[in-house]
């Protein structure tokens, strides 16, 4: 498991702890994944049968355009390692977590995996997405060139326990959480929400995701990547309303508009693992008041 730190990552080793199989993950004091060679001797000592790379440096909208250096050179450096690492070991089955920005900017809607290398890029995670796109690469690389089971699929906007809670790098779930509690806590008449409001993002709770990376571990096996999704979609003022909900705040809620709103909409089509007979569980209400309480015990 790489990336076991992480929100997906976690949520993948709970799942796995209900399967008979025995979980291997290195500390990031053990093993930096972004040093090739530390990650093949790990990978030779440990002889996994099968890697979840869920593995990444991530972050919001602000983060994304901030750190372009980390969140393309970290990300790439991470890959090539554990790709490499595990074709050498002789690691025969991979799967690379990719991420929805990689489709273009203004792509057909709901976003097909047939749209990747269609049109252009949204600038504010373009450096993320084209990392997030080696990686879908290289699966296929080693796919067509060595025979390697490798696959990948394409989570939507994740949210859940485990998540960044802080404001500047968090992704849009967990900072209207923080900005929520924050103002009931302070009792301020409102919060602010970045942008117009108006963009349109899809949330999928993250023990659905675990689920479904299980799922595709086991009955997977293609070249194309698969997307992950909810199935709906939702627009931003529209959550900021059912996180305040949730939280109890009955405020104001008013718009940062020298924010960007990032992609207009963002919506996967998630029929093909819908056909395999993976469908998500959780509603976005239930999924918000699981991630409160995580946070009200965890991180307020
Ligand atoms: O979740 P988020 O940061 O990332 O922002 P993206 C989603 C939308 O919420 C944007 C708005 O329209 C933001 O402007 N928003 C409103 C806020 N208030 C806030 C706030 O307080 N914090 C944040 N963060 N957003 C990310 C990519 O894009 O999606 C990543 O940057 C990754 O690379 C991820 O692909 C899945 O959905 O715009």
């Amino acid at each position: 498991m790489a990336g076991h730190r992480g929100m997906v990552g976690a949520a993948i080793v709970r799942r796995l702890k209900n399967i008979d199989c025995e979980i291997l993950t290195a500390s990031r004091a053990e093993l930096d994944l972004t040093r090739q060679k530390d990650v093949e001797i790990w990978v030779g000592k440990s002889k996994p049968d099968a890697i979840f790379m869920a593995a990444a440096r991530v972050g919001g909208i602000l983060a994304n355009s901030s750190y372009p250096v980390d969140f393309l050179m970290e990300n790439m450096q991470i890959e090539t390692s554990v790709f490499s690492a595990a074709h050498a070991c002789g690691v025969n089955r991979m799967m690379f977590l990719g991420s929805s920005c990689i489709y273009p900017r203004l792509t057909a809607q709901p976003m097909k995996e047939d749209s990747l290398l269609t049109g252009p890029l949204e600038p504010t995670n373009q450096w993320y997405a084209i990392a997030k796109i080696a990686g879908v690469m290289m699966a296929q690389a080693y796919r067509r060139q060595f025979g390697r089971d490798y696959i990948s699929c394409m989570p939507t906007n994740l949210y859940g326990p485990g998540d960044t809670f802080n404001l500047q790098d968090s992704h849009v779930l967990s900072a209207l959480i923080v900005k929520a509690h924050q103002a009931k806590e302070a009792n301020t008449n409102s919060f602010e929400v970045w942008g117009t409001g108006g963009a349109q993002r899809e949330f999928l709770y993250v023990n659905d995701m675990a689920e479904a990376c299980v799922f595709l571990m086991e009955h997977y096996s293609a070249d194309e990547p698969i997307n992950v999704g909810y199935g709906e979609d939702i627009a931003i003022r529209d959550v900021a309303q059912a996180v305040a909900k949730a939280v109890g705040f009955s405020g104001a809620i008013t718009n940062d508009l020298s924010r960007p709103d990032g992609m207009p909409r963002k919506l996967m089509d998630s029929s093909k693992i819908n056909s395999l007979g993976w469908r998500a569980s959780t509603g976005l209400e239930d999924g918000i008041a699981k991630t409160y309480a995580w946070y009200l015990e965890h991180e307020a």
